[in-house]
């Protein structure tokens, strides 16, 4: 069975101006669907074809570099466009509200490790807050690796995750990271990233 592109859950200009339209539609259409003809170029008439997407990305590591950075991608940007949203952003509540100040101190505290994480990573990747035994913890991983990954540093449940990949935000933000960073927060979808993160426990 064929790995598929899933649709984007809002119009690509949804998310303006923090992203904007073309940076949406170029990413998910052209970006994403080549992981995805990648992956399935990749694992076709062997049989990984048949493994979900979830067990191929969980042991990346023994399997070739297509797949894993293939896999990854789509793994990486199917969750990315779930945590975005149109009128979101703002702070977390509930129970991952108080996960957040219990495991940084504040939610301030969190968005500081966060951009560290995200500002910290040369040249192509994504910083990640993860649900690792219980406890919340940052991380960031290069290319299309991801927490998920035997072969990740920080390994966990990834409930929340920034593309720092250039063309995440070239279009609009050129080499201006740091704005892109700072756009992020006003189109976090908390309501998706708390339902991942109770389902990580
Ligand atoms: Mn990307």
């Amino acid at each position: 069975m064929a790995f598929t592109l899933p649709a984007l859950p809002y119009a690509p200009a949804a998310l303006e101006p923090h992203i904007d339209a073309l940076t949406m539609q170029i990413h998910h259409d052209k970006h994403h669907q080549a992981y995805v003809d990648n992956l399935n170029k990749a694992v076709a008439g062997s049989p990984n074809e048949n493994k979900s997407l979830e067990d191929l990305v969980k042991a990346a590591g023994s399997l070739s570099p297509a797949i894993r950075n293939n896999g990854g991608g789509h793994w990486n940007h199917s969750f990315f466009w779930e945590i975005l949203a149109p009128h979101a952003g703002g702070k977390p509540s509930g129970k991952l509200a108080e996960s957040i100040a219990a495991d940084f101190g504040s939610f301030d505290g969190f968005k500081e490790k966060f951009t560290q994480a995200a500002t910290g990573r040369f040249g192509s990747g994504w910083a990640w807050l993860v649900e690792q035994d219980g406890k919340l913890v940052v991380s960031s991983t290069p290319n299309q690796d991801n927490p998920l990954m035997d072969v990740a540093e920080v390994k966990g449940t990834p409930i929340l995750g920034i593309d720092v990949w250039e063309h995440a935000y070239y279009l609009k933000y050129q080499n201006r990271r740091a704005e892109y960073l700072g756009a992020f927060w006003n189109v976090i979808n908390w309501k998706e990233v708390n339902k991942k993160y109770e389902a990580s426990l």
